[in-house]
């Protein structure tokens, strides 16, 4: 996927093949590894986790959740907007085992309405893909929500590897049919809810989904012999020293005519960080971006062509 060839990264943005690149670690994990795509929605909220992004929805739910209590911490969970969407990316394969595949954690909780039980449950439609270019959605009930994420509170205190008390929604790749994918969407639906007032879920107060992690119960061979064992390179990131200094580092494959540029979240090119012929090898470039809060992407080209993307957050 990443040889893929882009005429212009603008359209990346707005199309599910953007490639990405961050990774958190070399060994295979169980948690998604890296985002590939994020498109945010509308509506509150959105862009206050930019500081956190992407390591909030990277990594394992946020242990302090509760049933009754949800975590609204920014830097455990990333709202994805009305409408929004985001992919993200398992460098071991999700495999079909016996039950559930994966699972889903947002931060729903219960809570009471004229003494009845009620959950706060922000929907999103769950889609999956071996090659993060062709997606298959689980079904979803509209009314009943059955098939969404987004509706089962998360147990932050227990395994989340066990979905018997875990919380969070389960997801089973014999559903559609899939013995192995690597990439997960989700797209936020909470507008079915919200413009519907006698919809059973309706609650004035609803936003969008908040994501909090997504973790596979089955992967392929984790460990030994599998292509996510090897390490994923990061061939543009971001780094910032101690001093507070903002470096990009990216790796150039062989020499060419090399353009890093930054794009703000509506693919809008904000700055040229560099063009120039550059020989192969690791680069380092001082980063003094004017860049003000929010989500920005980082992008790599070789002689015209998408090499990698990186996401990042700014708070201000
Ligand atoms: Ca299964
Ligand atoms: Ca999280």
């Amino acid at each position: 996927m990443r040889e893929r060839k882009t005429s212009s990264p603008l359209c990346f943005l707005f199309g599910a093949f953007l490639l990405l690149a961050i990774s958190t670690s070399a060994v295979a994990q169980r948690h998604a590894d890296t985002v590939v795509m994020f498109r945010p929605g509308s509506g509150p909220g959105i862009g206050r986790e930019a500081a956190y992004f992407p390591n909030n929805v990277l990594g394992l739910p946020d242990s302090n959740a509760r049933p009754t209590v949800p975590s609204v911490d920014p830097v455990q969970i990333l709202s994805l907007g009305l409408g929004g969407e985001i992919v993200l990316g398992f460098n071991a394969p999700i495999v079909d085992g016996p039950g559930p595949d994966f699972t889903v954690f947002e931060n729903a909780f219960f809570y009471n309405l004229g003494g009845k039980q009620r959950t706060f449950a922000e929907p999103a439609a769950v889609a999956v893909s071996r090659d993060g270019v062709s997606f298959t959605q689980f079904p979803f009930d509209s009314v009943t929500l059955l098939g969404c994420a987004g509706i089962t509170p998360t147990d932050g205190r227990a395994n989340p590897f066990d979905p018997t008390i875990s919380g969070g929604d389960q997801f089973d790749l014999s559903t559609v049919g899939l013995d192995s994918v690597r990439y997960i969407r989700l797209r936020d639906l909470t507008g079915i809810v919200l413009n519907n007032s006698a919809h059973p879920f309706w609650d004035p107060t609803l936003t969008s989904f908040d994501l909090d992690a997504v973790v596979a119960l089955h992967t392929a061979s984790p460990g030994n012999g599998n292509a996510d064992t090897g390490a994923i390179s990061q061939p543009i990131s971001l780094q910032i020293g101690r001093d507070g200094q903002a470096v990009v580092m990216f790796q150039v494959s062989q020499q060419s005519q090399v353009r890093v540029r930054l794009w703000n979240r509506l693919g809008q090119q904000s700055e040229q960080v560099v063009d120039a012929t550059l020989p192969a090898g690791i680069h380092t470039v001082p980063f003094h971006p004017a860049a003000g809060s929010g989500i920005w992407f980082l992008t790599l080209e070789e002689s015209g062509k998408l090499v990698a993307t990186y996401p990042f957050g700014v708070m201000r």
